[in-house]
């Protein structure tokens, strides 16, 4: 299954109206830390990886973004076994992914925790996101069974959305809003190499 997804800025009004109706499926926190190498080498690759809680993961872009006509298809591939992620990354070192960055100037660049509250809406899952330095996130997912169905499943998406009142104004992730906030030299990196 390929998960299509759309991230919205939500206030509290679309907050009530969107959850009515809805299915409460869980909420929990988890804290990502963000590695790097002092000249941005995997970001600007648009390479992430983090450390959620206490679990590795590195998400790697599938269909090159860079130049894409529709982002929001844009998809990662994750890896989560330490081993996949050291290949991945080059990293030939012994020892644990952790010792391997500390070897190789990956060092962390953001740390944040997230609130998700987790909602069943039909076939839509809503994951409304409070994160610890003051930005929230809403998104609307779906799950598709091949890539052909990806464009029809971001149309439901988008119609349920317009249906919501929700703005379709571009959003920016949790991460490139944190480094937007912290880390200018970070962005513009970002931006000058696309993929942004
Ligand atoms: C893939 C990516 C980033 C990593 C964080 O991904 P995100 O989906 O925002 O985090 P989260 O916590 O919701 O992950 P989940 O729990 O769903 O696994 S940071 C930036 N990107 C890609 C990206 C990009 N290159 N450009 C823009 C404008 N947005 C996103």
């Amino acid at each position: 299954m390929i998960e299509v997804e759309k991230k919205f800025t939500l206030n509290d009004s679309d907050i009530d109206r969107i959850t009515q109706g809805t299915e409460f499926l869980g909420e929990k926190s988890f804290t990502d830390t963000y590695f790097d190498t002092p000249d941005y080498s995997l970001t600007k690759a648009d390479k992430w990886l983090r450390l959620r809680d206490d679990r590795f993961e590195l998400k790697l872009p599938m269909n090159q973004g860079k130049g894409s006509s529709n982002r929001e298809l844009d998809q990662y591939e994750e890896l989560e076994s330490e081993d996949l992620i050291k290949k991945a990354l080059g990293l030939t070192q012994e020892g644990t992914l952790a010792k391997n960055l500390e070897l190789n100037t990956h060092k962390p660049f953001a740390t944040i925790t997230t609130h998700r509250r987790k909602y069943k809406k039909g076939d839509f899952t809503i994951d409304l996101d409070v994160m610890d330095f003051g930005y929230s996130i809403g998104e609307i997912e779906l799950m598709v069974n091949s890539q052909s169905d990806m464009k029809i499943a971001l149309d439901r998406i988008l119609a349920f959305a317009k249906e919501q009142h929700l703005s379709l104004a571009p959003v920016r992730g949790k991460v490139i809003e944190y480094i937007k906030r912290n880390n200018s030299a970070h962005y513009k990196a970002l931006k000058e190499a696309g993929v942004l």
